[in-house]
């Protein structure tokens, strides 16, 4: 059969088609995300729930000149295939591929960029203005979840808004879900004007309701029907009520909920809307997974699968595979809890991917999921500190970057002792430069007070889990995504010394000053470092190998001490060079005055990364085991040649 969505090259073909083909060709998009994210895994269960509503929108709005702004871009897909992505749709989120989130540089239908949540309505917002001193009539729509709607900047937005009274249309996709179950007073709230649709005051509301008809300047075909027909149907309508009042209150007209998979229904509300002034805000509720029953039984595990069996609706995972740093990391702090009431985990709305979801469920009580609300989880964490209990702020490294101001003015000048257990750090893959964990060093590093570790493997991470729960002050704790090494796991834990590095071969200080150079590793590169040790002595050039542990305080001896004797040092990061790990040992040799020791950084560059697999990235950017071959062998012909040269002369 021959598909309609082979037709639709951009919007305009869309807006061609009838409600039934509409609605079929909803089905071809559900199924086309299903087959294609199975491949390599992606945004499953955001995506099918916004399948009529991107539809919907794509056809009343003439986008590109209308504005269409996506919150955090994770639901885009169904956009993406609308925009005439649709040929390199099976490429999403490889390397050289369609990004998973939007981007400029993809298409003139990707408005703004994103990723990190609760920017949509201030760059719509933005678009408006500009729209307006540039004297140009262009609507601008910003889509936004009701997981986005938790964060800060979203409701700093809405208080702009608000007064600024520019015509500005939010879509509120209230699916009841963040990627786990959504939270906070703002969530419950939703829920009632949702749960209002059902309850017997929505009767005493139905003359109301109508009234809020009155107001829509088109009453469209299928609304009409709708208003006219049974009180169900009705219901589905429209409903304007108290509760909904919140954003009146603050200068938006409010309508909704509406169901979000009924096309006709939405083509009606967003044709009215669209003909409003000021700010409008419409509540449409879908479906999380909708389409694919799997799906929509358990979103979360459906948010952000791996790759996958359609058929079978299984995700697919290697069972001999180690646990992941992640995994390693949740254990150990909830093994700690146990012994230590004083211990109080933090997520901001990432229970399953930091793995505090084990905390929530041994200890519920010492458990907080503050929403997507970075800012509020590090300074809540400095409260919690003064009081003298021991937060870890379970976090990605990338949403960190929010929260850098709360890191130095709350936690930092005061010293308070708050454990940032930041996950995902260095190159993440698949999600991007907007996801790549690369700066965290730099920006922790500078600021006084602040302490900073990175273990070799997912052993090492449970004792400096550990040390970061019993020493003092403001400590991060970075490792990355994914399997650890499948190293054995001790029993005991214990601390680690504060600042000291490990030397991994050879045996003692003395020895390694004798070697050729010195490799200074940080956390998960020390596996290149050792690699490349191992075959570069094969070769006959022998090397010293330390973990380095500690990216502040440095083992300062240490690294002197091989610095002096060596001569040579190379050091290597899953990081930017630019104020990473290696530019913290330049410091130092500079401040001892070891001005002509050879030192080769290996970082990446002054670019954002792009997307693709980690294996391939490290490998282009010379994360790698071959790159610190190559970086030492041309390090020591370089001497050799010049001491050759000064023989002759
Ligand atoms: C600042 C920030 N913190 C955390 C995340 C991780 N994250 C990605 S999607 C998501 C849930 C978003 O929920 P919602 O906006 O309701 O969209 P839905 O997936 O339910 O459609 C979260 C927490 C993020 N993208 N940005």
């Amino acid at each position: 059969m021959i598909r309609i969505l082979d037709s639709i090259d951009d919007p305009e073909q869309l807006r061609k088609l009838t409600i039934p083909q509409m609605e079929q060709l909803a089905e071809e998009i559900r199924r086309e995300i299903i087959e294609k994210v199975s491949v390599k895994g992606g945004h499953l269960a955001p995506n099918l729930g916004v399948v009529e509503l991107t539809m919907a929108l794509h056809y009343i709005f003439h986008t590109p000149n209308d504005l269409l702004v996506w919150d955090i871009g994770h639901q885009a897909y169904v956009h993406k295939l609308l925009t005439g992505r649709r040929e390199r749709f099976h490429t999403i989120r490889q390397f050289g591929g369609l990004s998973g989130y939007l981007r400029r540089d993809e298409s003139p239908y990707d408005v703004f960029g994103a990723s990190h949540a609760s920017t949509s309505i201030s760059a719509a917002l933005g678009l408006a203005v500009a729209r307006d001193l540039q004297g140009q009539d262009f609507k601008v729509v910003a889509i936004i979840g009701d997981g986005a709607l938790t964060g800060g900047m979203a409701l700093e937005a809405i208080n702009n808004a608000g007064s600024l009274k520019k015509n500005l249309i939010v879509v509120l996709n209230d699916n009841d879900k963040s990627i786990s179950d959504n939270v906070g007073a703002l969530h419950h709230y939703l829920t009632k004007v949702r749960h209002m649709q059902t309850t017997p005051s929505y009767h005493r509301l139905r003359e109301m309701a109508k009234a809020l008809i009155e107001r829509l300047p088109i009453i469209g075909k299928k609304a009409r029907e709708a208003a006219g027909r049974a009180e169900t149907s009705f219901k589905q309508f429209v409903m304007y009520n108290k509760n909904g009042a919140i954003f009146e209150e603050l200068g938006f007209k409010f309508f909704g909920p509406f169901d979000g998979h009924n096309l006709p229904l939405l083509l009606d509300v967003f044709k009215n809307v669209k003909q409003m002034k000021g700010p409008v805000m419409v509540q449409v509720v879908t479906k999380k997974g909708k389409g694919w029953e799997v799906a929509e039984e358990d979103s979360t595990k459906w948010h952000g699968p791996g790759a996958f069996d359609y058929v079978t609706g299984t995700i697919k995972k290697n069972p001999t595979d180690p646990p992941s740093y992640t995994e390693v990391f949740a254990n150990t702090l909830v093994a700690i809890a146990e012994k230590d009431p004083s211990i109080i985990g933090i997520t901001a709305a990432m229970a399953e991917g930091t793995g505090l979801k084990k905390m929530q469920q041994r200890f519920p009580e010492r458990y907080f999921d503050v929403g997507i609300a970075e800012q509020h989880a590090v300074t809540f964490a400095g409260g919690i500190a003064v009081a003298g209990l021991c937060p870890v702020v379970a976090i990605y490294s990338t949403f960190l970057q929010r929260a850098y101001d709360q890191v130095i003015h709350d936690i930092c000048v005061q010293n308070l002792h708050v454990v940032f257990a930041m996950d995902r750090a260095g190159i993440v893959g698949e999600d991007g430069p907007t996801q790549h964990g690369v700066f965290d060093i730099g920006f922790m590093r500078s600021i006084p007070n602040m302490k900073l570790m990175a273990p070799k493997d997912e052993e090492e991470l449970r004792h400096m889990l550990y040390t970061a729960i019993y020493m003092d002050g403001p400590v991060g704790l970075r490792y990355p995504r994914g399997k650890a090494l499948g190293v054995a796991l001790t029993e005991e834990l214990h601390t680690l010394q504060i600042g000291k590095a490990e030397l991994l071969s050879p045996a003692t200080c003395e020895e390694a000053q004798a070697l050729e150079c010195a490799i200074l590793a940080y956390g998960s590169t020390v596996a290149q470092a050792k690699i490349a040790a191992k075959e570069l002595l094969e070769e006959g050039i022998r090397v010293a190998v330390v973990n380095a542990r500690w990216a502040k305080p440095l083992d300062e001896e240490m690294i002197l001490q091989l610095a002096r004797g060596t001569r040579r040092l190379v050091t290597i990061e899953d990081h930017v060079v630019a104020t990473g790990f290696g530019s913290a040992v330049l410091e130092l040799l500079e401040a001892h005055d070891l001005k002509d020791i050879d030192i080769r950084l290996i970082g990446l560059p002054d670019k954002f990364v792009e997307h693709g697999a980690p294996t391939i990235l490290k490998e282009l950017y010379g994360i790698s085991s071959a790159h610190v071959k190559e970086t030492i062998r041309a390090m020591v012909r370089s001497e050799e040649h010049s001491s050759q040269k000064q023989g002759v002369l």
